[in-house]
């Protein structure tokens, strides 16, 4: 069922289609031409961290099979791909040394990708810390800003030539989250809240460093940004107070989760941290200086932003607390109604994909798009979506085909709601789905299976699955009959 009529008014012309992957979840070959340790070859040795004792050291074998990749990419019609590209492989001990070896890598997979008519996307760290950096403290340690900022400079100078699209960091609050309080993530560690927060701020300060160098090593202007989680906050019906309670819940720091969007955002965007953040985290909190914030807030070219799914939410009976007011008073551009947000659980029943976490929720795109562009973008930078995608337990059937019914509906409604966002005006730039093919979904192994390309492990089998196929002919009319 449609959540709004279909427009003719869409994605502009330089609009670009495509999907997303990551070193470690597909490339296998840990040790090849040089490569160091990373904090996942690490933990995937642990002895119960990884669902069915699974690693990534062979994962797609992409590090071999990366041309016959790019055919498929080709095949499948996508304008661009959005990759990552592993610290280790360029310096096997974190920082120093250059392995010229890794970095032809993907120089060679940047060719293949422009000779295909693909534009690269490439994400400078998307989880796989070389372990060595681990040993002298990792995300902990403060000269990590340096660190990365050595790397951005080394990828950007061999690179920077044929690559306009960067991001520095994939989803910091999961790395941080998962890695450093949970320990659930590499390295697998459970630190105290104020111990994590250190963590968030060194991985805020090396966006920032990582940005300077970037602009500084790249020959031309490139484009640069992030690509942060988080979920969506929807307005439960679209009403004036329902939207306004939703903008609150989404820009607010309601706990010491960490997992609250303007505990990341704001600094990026607005030059500064939520203006509840003392009063949530009292005195766990620490009193960044100037200089800092200044780093962090470095002028980014889009706003990128991975997005599986939302939360409902409503106006509650109560008033909303006084130092909760991140939505208002930050150029929210909404009205000030004042009434508490009140989050609404779904039902039990409610559809999901194979990990409980991804809850149907389509209308997600829309409203991200809608509060990212107001508080942060005003109408001046596209929205990005680095990811969006579907997991389900496919397989190939009699037939030889992979009929994936739900992806397809599941990218379909969401991409409704992202055309929803252009044709109002919002300015938009890209669509990546995640991810290009079956991968190692981290924790859970491989059992959860997001591909449009289906990977039979074993033989390393690649078979385009339906919903290939029916993007084929969303990116051949640019989005039109969605
Ligand atoms: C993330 C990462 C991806 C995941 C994907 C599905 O968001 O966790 O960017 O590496 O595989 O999101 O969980």
């Amino acid at each position: 069922m449609p959540t709004f009529p279909t427009t003719a008014k869409g994605f502009p012309a330089n609009f670009l289609w495509g999907a997303a992957t990551a070193a470690y979840q597909i490339e296998g070959s840990p040790t090849a031409d040089g490569k160091g340790p990373s904090i996942w070859d690490m933990m995937s040795r642990k002895e119960g961290a990884i669902a069915g004792g699974a690693t990534g050291d062979i994962a797609c074998d992409h590090y071999r099979r990366m041309k016959a990749d790019v055919a498929l990419m080709k095949s499948i019609g996508l304008q661009a791909y959005r990759f990552s590209i592993s610290w280790s492989r360029i310096f096997p001990e974190g920082s120093g040394r250059i392995n010229q070896a890794g970095l032809d890598f993907y120089r060679a997979l940047v060719d293949e990708l422009l000779a295909a008519g693909i534009e690269p996307f490439v994400t400078l760290y998307h989880w796989d810390l070389p372990l060595a950096l681990h040993h002298r403290g990792g995300w902990m340690n403060r000269e990590i800003a340096s660190w990365f900022a050595d790397y951005a400079t080394t990828v950007g100078a061999a690179l920077g030539d044929r690559v306009n699209w960067w991001m520095t960091l994939n989803e910091p609050s999961v790395f941080i989250v998962c890695g450093y309080r949970d320990g659930n993530h590499a390295p697998g560690l459970k630190l105290s809240v104020s111990e994590s927060l250190r963590c968030v701020h060194h991985t805020l300060l090396a966006h920032g460093t990582g940005t300077q160098a970037l602009r500084a090593a790249c020959p031309g202007s490139v484009k640069i940004g992030m690509a942060p989680a988080g979920y969506a906050k929807i307005p439960d019906t679209e009403t004036p107070e329902n939207i306004e309670a939703a903008r609150r819940s989404l820009f607010t720091v309601s706990g010491q989760s960490l997992w609250d969007i303007p505990l990341w955002l704001d600094p990026v965007y607005l030059g500064r941290y939520p203006v509840e953040a003392p009063a949530v985290f009292g005195p766990k909190w620490h009193n960044p200086s100037d200089a800092d914030l200044k780093t962090i807030h470095q002028p980014l070219d889009f706003i990128g932003f991975n997005c599986y799914s939302g939360v409902r939410v409503r106006a509650g009976a109560q008033p909303a607390p006084a130092n909760g007011a991140g939505a208002t008073s930050l150029g929210g551009g909404g009205t000030a109604v004042g009434a508490a947000p009140e989050d609404l659980p779904y039902p039990h029943e409610h559809p999901t994909g194979q990990l409980s976490w991804l809850m149907l929720a389509p209308d997600a795109l829309y409203w991200k798009c809608r509060f990212y562009n107001e508080r942060y973008g005003h109408g001046k930078l596209p929205l990005v979506v680095t990811e969006n995608g579907f997991c389900s337990g496919d397989w190939v059937g009699l037939d030889g085909c992979v009929h994936d019914g739900a992806r397809i509906d599941y990218l379909h409604r969401y991409l409704r709601g992202f055309k929803r966002a252009a044709a109002e005006g919002i300015p938009t730039g890209g669509y990546f789905q995640w991810s290009l093919m079956d991968n190692f979904e981290w924790a859970e192994g491989y059992k959860p299976r997001f591909g449009l390309v289906h990977v039979d492990f074993p033989t390393q089998t690649r078979t385009l699955k339906d919903s290939a196929l029916w993007y084929r002919e969303v990116i051949s009319n640019h989005g039109h009959d969605l």
